[in-house]
């Protein structure tokens, strides 16, 4: 690819119409037709600054680079649990993810710790000091079903249950009072609340969740969808959350869209994919999948994401560059994806063996992953602009 500075993407944003007016005396950007998304407005017109920066900033740098992202990065690996300042990721790349992604699964039942036995209390913590480095968090929910009180794959019809006049609909409620809680409780240095991108009911275009699939109308989703967003928008008060939608892996932008909430209750177009990744042979397949969450995002004016992806225990050793990057770089509507984030390494020993999507010191593709990092469409931590300061494009923290 070309080589393209971050400071390169002020360039991009103003063409953008995103940023800041260009100074008098300067000549005005042409517009670029490619690049210019309409304007498009957050699901929560209240959202604190920083929140508004996080959705203007990433929509900008999506033109030009990719995030990498990791499940639970700093709170476990593969051979480690809960050992401050650790990361599988950072100890085989030399730097942090610049997503981080955390799940909130059982903050409903106001359990100390989350379906994968993270301590909400340290939660909060890693939380704190991914965005303290001006990384960007993401909080998917895989919360119970709150009809049969099963875990998040038992799909008991639950849906309708929970929406106005339904006989869960008050216990629902308080669920999302300690989710709104617990989101509100994340503070910065000074205070100020961290944003997160929330993403609730993912998957839903599959039946594996009680949420998703055959187990609730597209009508039911939506509802439900517009229900958790209003009611911690406008009941709760709570204005440091990006929505985010998404679907599995689907064969078309009108199944896409099926169970889509609208563009005022949504911030993310993302989709979870870890079938076309995993091998060259369905490129295309990856490829149009990325196209259209692209064009779909960009027609709206919001984010486009691959929010959850990976090979588990990454047997080829040159899968990242040449599968998961020559896949999204192949294609120039396609690479203008915000993050790809790929899941968890749970700990062998007390966890889930050979279940991990990141590498770790010593793993066969370590090198490739090094590889990874240091192409030029690729962000890690160490170079993410400053996503969280509004009105200015971004720009490297480094420089
Ligand atoms: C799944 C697996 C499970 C885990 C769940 C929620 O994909 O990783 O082990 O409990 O996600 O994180």
């Amino acid at each position: 690819m070309t080589t393209r500075t971050l400071v390169g993407i002020g360039i991009v944003v103003l063409a953008a119409g995103c940023g800041p007016p260009a100074r008098a005396g300067a000549p005005a950007p042409a517009p670029s037709p490619a690049s210019a998304p309409p304007r498009g407005g957050l699901a929560d017109p209240n959202a604190t600054s920083e929140t508004r920066a996080l959705f203007t900033n990433l929509r900008a740098l999506a033109r030009e680079h990719v995030l990498f992202g990791h499940q639970d990065d700093l709170a476990y690996g593969v051979s480690w649990r809960d050992e401050p300042g650790r990361s599988d990721v950072k100890e085989t790349a030399g730097a942090y993810p610049a997503v981080y992604g955390w799940d909130a699964g059982h903050i409903e039942l106001a359990d100390p710790a989350n379906l994968d036995r993270n301590n909400f209390e340290k939660m909060r913590r890693w939380i704190g000091e991914g965005y303290a480095r001006g990384g960007v968090v993401t909080l998917s929910w895989h919360l119970d079903n709150p009809v049969s009180g099963g875990n998040a794959w038992d799909t008991t019809r639950a849906v309708a249950a929970v929406l106005p006049g339904g006989a869960r609909n008050a216990e629902y409620r308080r669920w999302l009072d300690r989710l709104a809680a617990f989101v509100t409780s994340l503070r910065g240095r000074r205070g100020e609340p961290i944003p997160v991108v929330f993403r609730p009911y993912h998957e839903m275009s599959g039946s594996w969740f009680w949420w998703g699939g055959r187990h609730a109308t597209p009508a039911e989703y939506v509802a439900l969808w517009r229900l958790t967003v209003e009611y911690l928008r406008d009941t709760r008060g709570v204005h440091n959350l990006l929505y985010a939608y998404s679907p599995d892996a689907t064969g078309s932008k009108e199944q896409y869209l099926e169970r889509y909430p609208g563009d005022a209750y949504v911030d993310v177009l993302g989709f979870d994919d870890y079938q076309s990744v995993k091998s060259v042979a369905t490129r295309a397949v990856l490829v149009r999948r990325l196209r259209d969450v692209v064009e779909l995002a960009e027609a709206r004016g919001k984010i486009p994401a691959m929010t959850e992806t990976g090979v588990v225990t990454i047997p080829d050793s040159t899968w990242w560059t040449q599968t998961l990057l020559a896949g999204i770089e192949s294609d120039p509507v396609a690479r203008r994806i915000a993050w790809v984030l790929v899941w968890r390494n749970a700990t062998g020993t007390t966890d889930r063996p050979g279940h991990f999507y990141a590498p770790y010191p010593g793993h066969p593709s370590a090198a490739d992953f090094v590889r990874f990092r240091q192409d030029p469409l690729i962000l890690f931590e160490d170079k993410l602009p400053d996503l969280y300061r509004e009105g200015a494009p971004p720009r490297s923290r480094t420089e």
